[in-house]
């Protein structure tokens, strides 16, 4: 169902300004007619920053645009090895983007959240949640007054994605396994959200990655789920296959051979196109694209 971008690997170490280690796993907003990419962007110390790369298209002609705010702070003990992997999420009733993310602290990598109107600017909010957790995204709206988060935490050694509730973006409650991993299956070892939550007529398309240790290490693929529109806490459908998993030369050989990670999707409804932006082995970043109507036929089937 997802076909490649011609063009890929869209950015990599290879067309940065400067030198680095890898370009991927990036958030992705639409704002003022233009496709922002907030590009994780490994250093040679081997911590991790955010970078902006805008583009008229979304595919061609990126503009990186390098912010002070966006890089991670070695005094802060809340990121003091890097900031990794955002999801980006309009909240409109706040009329800012809200930007959830994995900072590498002290304790072990924690959720962090920042908030931006214009991507010049961010305000730090500070830890969400406590160690281990990763692949967390806000939902872009209220559930009976409450914020959504889909995280992932790793207790006892298990990584299944949950649903937390708050009042505030602060206290979280109401926690919940949403998508599990599956003994035995390709993604039994773990899981954890990939975009963005996208809303569709039929439901929340979450797209998940599922990783599965083999001989030469974990390969990372792509799953579908669907959670109901008022009750995000219900899964409806989870896709049984893979449906995007590392095939290409840039997918198969990088920094973490056999990943691909999706971490922002821009859904044009009008045109049934979901073009999402993953990272390909821990090194560049790439695109893919599908049919919405597709995904959802499939995962109805499911
Ligand atoms: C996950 C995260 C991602 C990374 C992926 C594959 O655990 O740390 O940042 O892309 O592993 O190595």
């Amino acid at each position: 169902m997802f076909k490649r971008y011609k063009g890929n690997p869209i950015l990599s170490p290879k067309n940065w300004p400067y030198k680095i280690s890898g370009v991927f796993n990036p958030g992705v907003a639409l704002y003022k007619n233009k496709t922002i990419l907030l590009a994780r962007v490994e250093d040679l110390k081997g911590f991790s920053c955010f970078c902006i790369a805008n583009s008229t298209d979304g595919f061609t002609g990126w503009e990186i645009i390098s912010n002070p705010e966006l890089t991670y702070n070695c005094n802060n003990q809340e990121e003091m090895w890097g900031i990794e992997d955002p999801r980006i999420v309009y909240i409109k009733e706040m009329g800012k983007f809200a930007i959830s993310y994995v900072s590498f602290s002290r304790g072990g990598p924690v959720v962090s959240l920042m908030l931006t109107s214009d991507f010049n600017s961010f305000e730090r909010q500070g830890v969400l949640l406590p160690p281990e957790d990763k692949d967390a995204s806000l939902f872009p709206r209220r559930f009976n007054g409450l914020y959504a988060l889909i995280h992932r935490p790793i207790v006892r050694g298990e990584a299944h994605i949950w649903i937390s509730f708050s009042p505030d973006l602060k206290y979280w409650g109401d926690n919940k396994i949403l998508i599990p991993t599956r003994p035995g299956w390709w993604d039994c070892h773990h899981v954890g959200l990939g975009t963005q939550p996208i809303e569709t007529d039929e439901g929340w398309l979450i797209i998940y990655h599922g990783a599965r240790m083999t001989a030469s290490g974990a390969v990372y693929r792509v799953g579908l789920a669907l959670l109901d529109l008022e009750e995000p806490w219900k899964l409806i459908k989870r896709s049984d296959e893979w449906v995007f998993g590392p095939e290409e030369q840039y997918e198969l050989v990088g920094i973490s051979d056999a990943v691909v990670f999706p971490t922002g999707a821009i859904y044009k409804k009008q045109e049934d196109r979901l073009i999402i932006y993953y990272g390909s082995a821990d090194y560049s970043i790439c695109i893919a694209e599908a049919k919405m109507s597709d995904l959802i036929d499939y995962l109805m089937k499911c």
